[in-house]
């Protein structure tokens, strides 16, 4: 790992330990002590996390907009190590645990919390859903693009299924088994809780493989459609969900997971929203 990323592994494993410290303080505190100091507390914890990653993991994005800053945010995110397809189940166990049960993962679309122990390929069972749809650019599961923690969430196998190789955008009828989840003939719309996510993983995506190291250069349009083309829309649309759905702990902590323990690169659109419109 280079020096760069254990700097920072190390400034973020410091901040873990002062927020387990003030976590038991807190625990331990008389019942009378107010309550509202938790969340002050979280925030400042995360806004000095942030700030540690501008100053090491993203020196050299920092000021920048535009193509300048999709540019180094390539440079930065493109160095990582990467899992099989095999390796992946197990991964998401951890990178999609339900926070309430260790024993579940919590589905993305349908968002139900479903056992560990059900990934397979039958009814009832969750698989590995490509939020780039794998065949757009067409890159299939073998390590690389299709093996990518940053877009991989559980789903449930009927709602995977559904949702297919689908571009995003607003409209359809219900999608049976996953509230708040819409689907017609073209495209996909996921529930509000995470619509930000799947656009700031598609966005990721696009920064991430640039067509410089064998794999297509994907980039978000605003087509629906697109088959195997690498694109996926619609950018517009995409951009509207993640303003609407900022990042919250479930999404920072798998961000943070994968980061450490997996691929040593993080989703940038996670730990800075704003440039999603600085780059688009
Ligand atoms: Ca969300
Ligand atoms: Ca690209």
């Amino acid at each position: 790992m280079p020096r760069r990323q254990r700097s920072v592994r190390r400034v973020l494993l410091a901040l873990g330990v002062a927020t387990a410290t003030l976590a038991t303080t807190a625990a331990a505190a008389p019942v009378s002590a107010p309550s509202a100091s938790a969340p002050a507390t979280a925030i400042a914890t995360s806004a000095a996390a942030t700030a540690a990653l501008d100053d090491t993991y993203y020196q050299n994005a920092i000021g920048k907009s535009g193509t300048a800053l999709k540019s180094a945010l390539h440079t930065i995110i493109k160095n990582q190590s990467k899992v099989s397809y095999a390796q992946v189940w197990d991964a998401l166990k951890s990178t999609d645990q339900d926070p309430a049960n260790s024993s579940n993962v919590i589905l993305l679309y349908s968002g139900a919390s479903r056992a560990k122990t059900r990934n397979g390929g039958n009814t009832g069972d969750w698989n590995r859903e490509h939020v780039w749809a794998k065949s757009h650019g067409d890159f299939g599961t073998a390590t690389g693009p299709g093996t990518d923690l940053h877009h991989l969430r559980p789903e449930d196998v009927t709602v995977n299924a559904a949702r297919g190789n689908k571009d995003f955008d607003t409209g359809g009828s219900a999608v049976s088994g996953a509230p708040g989840n819409y689907t017609d003939s073209d495209s996909f719309e996921p529930r509000d809780a995470v619509k930000g996510d799947v656009a700031r993983m598609i966005l990721y995506m696009a920064v991430r493989y640039e067509g410089d190291d064998g794999w297509a250069d994907l980039e978000p349009n605003e087509k629906v459609n697109n088959g195997s083309s690498p694109a996926m829309g619609k950018l517009s649309v995409l951009k509207k969900w993640s303003a609407q759905d900022p990042p919250d702990a479930f999404e920072k902590r798998r961000n943070d997971v994968i980061y450490e323990q997996y691929q040593n690169n993080r989703n940038p659109f996670v730990d800075h929203p704003e440039w999603v419109a600085a780059i688009w």
